[in-house]
């Protein structure tokens, strides 16, 4: 069956917002906040319309509508996927009870940190890629980047609905505070580390969209098997959304790396940068930060937090219903990666308290798929460098490795002897100032700058060619 969504209503909705008129005054009350919000901190550049995805249906038969509008007039809406009145809740202490229509008194305060911590990250991307559309490398890519600002804005609506319709008055002061916590901000910062760090250039924005959304990708995919069913249901569905974000990230990727190696070959170097190209060290920096930075998003190694939302069934693993094991943990111990007596090591520790750790390796293996892609690419043409991912300890300030340096290549060393050699490892400011002197705005059509390769298609079988954006 598919839900159609009224596009008439002003918050275009498949959970029945009308019914509920408390509900409805209080998301209407919200909105010219969140309206406030995207117009001085979302997308600074001036545009007419853009050719976005909205959706418009909840089912198989896809749910996506392309059509150019203006950004403003971007219908941001509430949308779950569809309820499964039959669903059981599928690990912890409450497994095999119907899942949660309503949130239990008790896990109350721990579901609402949750959702505010998720909803927290949403806005602050859009905050971080604020300035990107003034040096947009194509019409292209200004299109996929505002799709991506949209759709986090989205993600906030999904999560300020969850937070109006569930928790009463101290949901909506929550949903107030993320309008007004801002990215970098030094009084009211973002909650998570990597949402305060800058996306200054189009580099960073597709490091950022690899790395970062896919920590979204994971995390999402653990509270898509909360016994909160309402929870469950709009992460499963902003996981369709997130698909593309990374989209952006691994193609963007691709194509830096297709141009530098294009351009080692011409010039039969790897001094790329006068060419106007993104060098390949470079590029490895930035992956370096990124990656690093994103590892912390999924806090410490080993955390009774984790344990915690485990047991009261409010957030589960990475594919909880596949694991072939009893969903309780309660017996189970799991290796942890750590330091011990100055060593890379394991130590065995209860799996409920590893479930961080569980969940920060599928992350690692996943990206791992990035690194082939692009050294694929540079062996097509040629070119005997690869790009790698650095040790999980690299750079951390989250976890166990917070307190030990540790060398990409995954040595432990000493505070002065890795603080020497981290401009090799980490963007230094020639790396940034390279990357932003390329950072010059490409609008015409079916052109594109000259630091990256041009998308094998285009968007929603349009060529690359197309007129995805319109200017006043
Ligand atoms: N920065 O037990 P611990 C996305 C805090 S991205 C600052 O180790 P826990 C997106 C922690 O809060 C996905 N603080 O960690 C991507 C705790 O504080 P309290 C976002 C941190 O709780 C791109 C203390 O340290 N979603 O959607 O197991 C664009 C001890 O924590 C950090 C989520 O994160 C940090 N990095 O795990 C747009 C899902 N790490 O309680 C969007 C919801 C830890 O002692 N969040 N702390 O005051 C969670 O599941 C968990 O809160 C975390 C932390 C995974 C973040
Ligand atoms: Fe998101
Ligand atoms: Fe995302």
């Amino acid at each position: 069956m598919t839900s159609s969504i009224d596009y008439g209503e002003r918050i275009p909705n498949n959970v029945d917002i009308a019914g509920d008129r408390r509900l409805q005054r209080a998301l209407e009350s919200w909105q010219p906040g969140f309206l406030n919000w995207w117009s001085e901190m979302g997308p600074a550049l001036d545009t007419k319309d853009v050719y976005l995805r909205t959706a418009v249906a909840v089912g198989r038969e896809g749910w996506a509508h392309f059509d150019h509008v203006a950004l403003p007039d971007y219908r941001w809406g509430v949308f779950l996927a569809e309820r499964n009145s039959d669903r059981t809740i599928p690990f912890g202490e409450h497994k095999g009870k119907p899942a949660w229509q309503q949130v239990p008194g008790e896990y109350r305060a721990d579901l609402q940190r949750l959702i505010v911590v998720q909803g927290d990250t949403e806005p602050a991307s859009v905050e971080q890629q604020r300035l990107l559309g003034a040096s947009a490398p194509s019409l292209y890519d200004l299109r996929n980047l505002f799709q991506v600002n949209v759709e986090e804005g989205r993600h906030l609506w999904a999560m300020v609905y969850l937070l109006h319709a569930y928790f009463g008055r101290a949901g909506r002061e929550e949903a107030e505070a993320l309008l007004h916590r801002n990215s970098g901000s030094d009084d009211a910062p973002r909650i998570l580390g990597a949402f305060n760090e800058e996306t200054p250039d189009w580099l960073s924005f597709f490091m950022f969209t690899y790395f970062t959304d896919r920590d979204g990708k994971y995390q999402l995919g653990t509270l898509k098997e909360s016994a909160f069913d309402p929870l469950s249901r709009t992460c499963e569905f902003m996981l369709k959304e997130e698909a593309h974000h990374m989209f952006v990230g691994t193609t963007g990727l691709d194509r830096v790396v297709t141009r530098t190696a294009e351009l080692m070959r011409e010039h039969d170097s790897d001094e790329v940068a006068a060419a106007g190209g993104i060098p390949l060290d470079v590029v490895q920096r930035y992956l370096n930060f990124h990656y690093s930075v994103s590892l912390d998003l999924f806090g410490s190694e080993t955390s009774t937090n984790a344990a915690n939302y485990f047991t009261a069934g409010l957030k589960g693993r990475w594919q909880e219903e596949r694991r072939k094991d009893d969903h309780l943990l309660t017996e189970d111990t799991a290796q942890v990666d750590s330091v011990v007596d100055g060593r890379f090591g394991t130590e065995e520790v209860p799996a409920l308290l590893a479930l961080n750790h569980d969940l920060r390796n599928e992350y690692i293996r996943d990206c791992q798929g990035g690194l082939k892609r692009w050294n694929r690419i540079l062996e097509e043409h040629g070119i005997d460098d690869r790009l790698y991912l650095p040790h999980a300890g690299f750079n951390r300030g989250v976890g166990r490795y917070a307190d030990h340096h540790v060398s990409p290549d995954g040595r432990l060393m000493s505070e002065s002897d890795w603080q020497s050699a981290a401009e090799s490892w980490l963007p230094t400011d020639v790396d940034k100032t390279h990357v932003m002197s390329l950072m010059k705005p490409v609008y015409e059509r079916g052109r594109i700058a000259s630091w990256i390769a041009p998308p094998r298609n285009g968007i929603n079988g349009q060529p690359f060619e197309y007129d995805y954006v319109h200017f006043n």
